[in-house]
């Protein structure tokens, strides 16, 4: 196992020295597509609707850099990915950028030499079981058996939480987040563990969701955001700059609705350069004037997106929290446009 684990980082480092060429921005536009990493399917992130259109907060930023960069929203080919082969899909160049609740680590950074433009959504691991099982703290689950995805932080986590508490668990290895909910449905494990958004996100599927309760505990830090390539810093900051526009249009209040308007003009000079009728910077990225309007178009500023994928009006529920914007006490912070 331990074998298998280090020959993985390995061929995707190794992979990842042959693809670090420069180039992305300029391969998307001829391709007039982005391909853009997502999950197999976590509804509320990244699941296809009933008529085979992709949906979600994650794709929400893919769809943020396709309109950036082409123009339009739906010139995106997604690319669905386990938590194994997601890293080497990257690497190898299959994709431009990975917006799959990836946590941030100084080892998928510096080791597997990808950079992480941003953090989306800020996390934790929890643990989901059956209401019926009576447990009411993750320390009660001396023995339990859990479901957990191959690939993950939330593999490395479990282990140092059971260890730090001395209890011991048998791990029911999993692929997928669909395959995880069967098994733990089946009963084939006692506990499901994950990010906490993904706990929400799957229980909300469930025909009961009440049967299932999320415990108190969140073991560890999950900041999840999209990542590139090493070595291409130029797309980095495409990709950065973009989630970084889909966050100063909420600070600054320009909206879905009312960026037809403002896009014609205003006194506030930050909201003109994001707009691009002051200053240079689309041209500075290489990209159009209105790269950022067409962006925050694409599916409304990170605040819409928030709302409509997965906020507290939508079944997965869940609250801004930590993803509030600084100014209202959360970590949403975007470095200022100018
Ligand atoms: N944030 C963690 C875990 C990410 C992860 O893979 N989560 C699962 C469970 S929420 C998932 O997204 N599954 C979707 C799929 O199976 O495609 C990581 O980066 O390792």
């Amino acid at each position: 196992m331990k074998k298998s684990v280090i020959f993985g980082a390995l061929t995707v480092a190794g992979l990842a020295a042959g693809a670090a060429a420069a180039g992305t921005l300029d391969d998307v536009k001829a391709r007039g597509k982005l391909n853009c990493g997502v999950t197999t399917g976590l509804v509320g992130f990244a699941a296809p609707d009933a008529n085979g259109n992709w949906e979600g907060f994650d794709v929400g930023v893919c769809r943020a850099v396709a309109a950036a960069v082409l123009g339009d929203p739906t010139a995106v080919e997604f690319v669905p990915t386990t938590g194994k082969t997601r890293f080497t899909a990257l690497a190898s160049g299959e994709i431009d950028m990975l917006a799959r609740n990836t946590t941030w680590t100084f080892s998928r950074d510096v080791d597997l030499k990808f950079e992480f433009t941003g953090v989306n959504y800020y996390d934790g691991q929890g643990f989901m079981v059956p209401a019926e099982l009576g447990v009411s703290s993750a320390k009660e689950l001396d023995g339990a058996t859990v479901c957990i995805q191959t690939g993950t932080t939330t593999e490395l986590n479990l282990a140092d939480f059971f260890r730090a508490n001395n209890i011991s668990y048998e791990p029911v290895p999993i692929e997928t987040n669909a395959e995880a909910q069967q098994q733990y449905l089946a009963g084939a494990c006692d506990v499901y563990t994950t990010d906490a958004s993904g706990l929400a996100a799957t229980r909300a599927t469930f025909e009961d969701p009440g049967a299932h309760v999320l415990l108190p505990e969140i073991i560890s830090k999950e900041p999840l955001g999209p990542l590139v390539r090493h070595g291409d810093n130029n797309w980095g900051d495409v990709v950065r700059w973009t989630l970084n526009a889909l966050i100063t249009a909420e600070e600054l209040g320009v909206t879905s609705a009312n960026i037809g308007e403002m896009a014609g003009g205003t006194n506030n000079p930050e909201v003109n350069r994001l707009l691009g009728t002051e200053g240079s910077l689309g041209e500075m990225l290489g990209l159009s004037a209105d790269w950022a309007k067409n962006a925050v178009m694409a599916g409304g500023n990170y605040g819409e997106l928030f709302e409509k994928n997965i906020g507290e009006n939508t079944p997965i529920g869940l609250a801004r929290g930590l993803n509030a914007q600084w100014t209202d006490g959360g970590l949403i912070y975007s470095p200022p446009f100018r």
